[in-house]
């Protein structure tokens, strides 16, 4: 029996500013960490420059020229069937140097001018405030995260926004991804603790002690926006991000099932345990001891934190791990390598696919906070084929993406019948846009191809994948496949 989604279930696409606005510079925008990454692939890690180099590419200045275009990708995701659209704000599009005297009035008025189109499309913007960016000024200044500056500069840029956009936006997440800062490769783009480094992006490394202490600065951050907008915005919903990895005990050797669970907490249950339920775990003390971590709590942190719990838990959702004490074969996923898992298939880019694991995520979460759940990323990179017929009409015929979809939309729907309290589901990447881990664009996520190449060239025109009519589909008969 299929599944009935409830009434009003929010469907649509998740994107981020830097993997696909472009205008880089345009209108004020000062530059932000990602456009000092270069391109990368599976096999080669992107680089980072200090400098910005007129003989290097890089992806993200130009990303998909969303800029330019939203009228008309607006347009393409509201014939999608969208009510929902997750999009980020550019800090240094709002804040070119994140700590300016003024906002940039013309950065403002993009924003205003995207938001305003959505609703004219009956489209409901859920917006990110920061998505692995800030001002890159604020890296050479603070070294990011690491530097309790940041609380004030941030709180200052999300009043802001808050202040202009209260008529337009309601639904809101603070950090994207925030427990990816625990491991090195999230730190480069989640706190940006990268001053003076140059080299390729797997070489940027940091100790515990700072990762943990730039958390923290994130969740007092996190605390006192959350509070501003309850006190201030009471239409406001607040919510978390969360990469959720999911981990499977390699064996059923006891070992390995403490090792999954100590590394289910330190990946998916430590942040959200902090910003569901505005306190550390219990758990947070031993682990510190063993890491060698002293964090630095001042006065009124865990206030701020204690104040800003939020209103609904939000994650996104690839594929899932091993983790065993045993010898597991490795493979690579979403900002982390984890154990290969025999009974699942993996995409081109190594990461396991599991909808069911979807369905025992939602479980497990949903037990563990009692509080609306939505699944803001999911989806597949994929090479797509553009074929052409004899009158050149291009096609994507990329049914391994359709069926990827159909899949998790049904564990979702498992989960609703198991009682979760689901309430969304943006895709990731319903447009072609900058990978953010390799920084391609041949590993494409799309409903939509985006004529756009690696080596920079392309005509930014936009076809609809035949995945294009299957989620107009799902979403015209709410979540029925
Ligand atoms: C998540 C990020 C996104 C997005 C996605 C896909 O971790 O929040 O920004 O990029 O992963 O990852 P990638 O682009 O590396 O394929």
């Amino acid at each position: 029996m299929a599944v009935t989604f409830p009434e009003g279930f929010f469907w649509g696409g998740a994107t981020a500013a830097n993997q696909f606005e472009g205008a880089w510079n345009v209108d004020g925008r000062g530059p932000s960490v990602d456009d000092h990454f270069t391109g990368g692939s599976f096999e080669r890690p992107r680089e980072i420059t200090l400098d910005i180099r007129p003989d290097v590419l890089y992806p993200n200045h130009d990303g998909i020229d969303f800029y330019h275009r939203y009228e008309e990708d607006i347009a393409l995701f509201a014939e999608m069937g969208f009510n929902m659209f997750r999009m980020s704000i550019s800090w240094s599009r709002i804040f070119p140097n994140g700590d300016d005297e003024k906002p940039n009035e013309l950065g403002l008025a993009f924003y205003d001018r995207v938001f305003d189109c959505c609703r004219e499309h009956g489209i409901e913007p859920l917006v990110t405030l920061s998505h692995y960016e800030m001002p890159y000024a604020l890296v050479e200044k603070y070294n990011g995260w690491e530097s309790r500056e940041l609380i004030d500069l941030f709180v200052r840029y999300a009043s802001t926004v808050f202040d202009r956009y209260q008529d337009k936006v309601r639904y809101w997440l603070t950090f994207n991804e925030i427990n990816c800062g625990t491991g090195d490769m999230g730190n480069l783009f989640e706190t940006s603790m990268i001053r003076g480094f140059e080299g390729p992006a797997s070489e940027a490394k940091t100790t515990p002690q700072q990762r943990y202490q730039a958390l923290h600065h994130q969740f007092v951050a996190s605390g006192r926006v959350v509070r501003l907008a309850h006190t201030m915005y009471p239409q406001f919903k607040m919510g978390n991000m969360d990469c959720f990895i999911l981990s499977y005990p390699a064996t059923c050797d006891p070992t390995d099932i403490l090792a999954c669970q100590g590394e289910m907490r330190r990946m998916n249950w430590y942040c959200s345990d902090v910003q569901v339920r505005g306190y550390y775990p219990g758990y947070a003390r031993r682990f510190w001891r063993e890491n060698g971590i002293e964090l630095d709590v001042r006065e009124g942190d865990m206030d701020d934190i204690a104040a800003g719990k939020v209103d609904f838990y939000t994650f996104s959702y690839y594929m899932s791990n091993v983790v065993g004490t045993h010898d597991v074969e490795m493979t690579q996923g979403n900002m982390t390598f984890g154990g290969k898992n025999p009974y699942l298939e993996s995409t081109d880019w190594g990461w396991q696919i599991d909808p069911q694991g979807l369905r025992y995520a939602l479980n497990e979460i949903y037990d563990r906070y009692q509080i609306p759940l939505m699944v803001v990323e999911n989806g597949m990179g994929a090479r797509d084929e553009v074929v052409r017929d004899a009158d050149g009409t291009p096609h994507i015929h990329d049914q391994y993406r359709i069926d990827y979809l159909k899949k998790h939309v049904e564990a979702m729907g498992e989960a609703i019948d198991d009682g979760v309290d689901l309430i969304g589901y943006t895709w990731w990447g319903p447009i072609d846009l900058v990978s953010a881990g390799t920084g391609e664009m041949r590993k494409r996520y799309g409903f939509i191809y985006v004529d756009k190449h690696d080596d920079g060239t392309g005509t930014y025109e936009r076809i609809r994948k035949d995945s294009f009519y299957a989620y107009q589909q799902i979403i015209a008969r709410n979540g029925v496949a």
